[in-house]
């Protein structure tokens, strides 16, 4: 019999905006009305590829940053056969994190075009909502110090948040600008409101390819 594929939701946004908070309390409201809802983030740090990413970001390793790009999308191929099987199943998909930070982080690197940094991911499967917390550098800084991985700094960020905005006028795919400076349960309440009509809607679509 054939099943109503799951959803494909995508959380983005600088560093310290709550993506990881929220795609967990997202998860579990959906999972507490009897859904089929798993969570994913990138990078994996599990696999093979993904000790490699996390060896860099811990400043345990050094790579070329077109290596290190390479392999942050290299981590999300590799678990493309599985994000297809489980929305196939009807298992809709909650992500921290997709191709979008691989574009926006690698391109506020100096002479990295958001062009060539979006090649590699084109053809993914395409998220059928990505919602972008949005917070000021201000409110960021407000909410404690960075941590000790690589780009955990505010210039950098601030260069990430002005490619992450390129990356929103792009009409081919379905942002949702969240107000992540509201309370935790005032951001949850917007990005619940938002994944179910998503949810509703991927039900009778066909899954896309992203950038393509
Ligand atoms: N990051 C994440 C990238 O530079 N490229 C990517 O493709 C992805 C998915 O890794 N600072 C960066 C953004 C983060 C860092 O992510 C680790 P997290 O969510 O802190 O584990």
């Amino acid at each position: 019999m054939a099943c109503k594929r799951g959803a494909l939701i995508v959380l983005e946004g600088v560093d310290k905006a709550g993506k990881t908070t929220q795609c967990k309390k997202l998860v579990q409201a959906l999972q507490q009305e009897g859904r089929a809802v798993e969570m994913m983030r990138f990078p994996e740090r599990t696999t093979a590829i993904g000790q490699l990413i996390s060896a860099y970001l811990e400043n345990k390793s050094d790579l070329e940053d077109q290596t290190v790009h390479l392999l942050f999308s290299a981590n999300r191929w590799e678990l493309v056969p599985l994000m297809k099987k489980k929305l196939e199943q009807g298992t809709t998909l909650i992500v921290d994190r997709y191709a979008f930070s691989g574009a926006a982080f690698t391109s506020a690197k100096p002479g990295f075009s958001l062009d060539w940094c979006k090649k590699p991911d084109e053809g993914l499967p395409k998220p059928d909502l990505v919602m972008f917390l949005q917070l000021s550098p201000a409110e960021a800084a407000l909410r404690g110090q960075f941590g000790e991985e690589r780009y955990e700094n505010s210039v950098f960020q601030k260069a990430v948040q002005q490619n992450y905005e390129q990356l929103m006028k792009d009409p081919s795919v379905k942002w949702q600008v969240i107000n992540a400076s509201q309370s935790i349960e005032d951001v949850h309440k917007d990005i619940i409101t938002h994944s179910l009509n998503s949810i509703n809607t991927a039900h009778n679509l066909p899954l896309g390819a992203l950038w393509k």
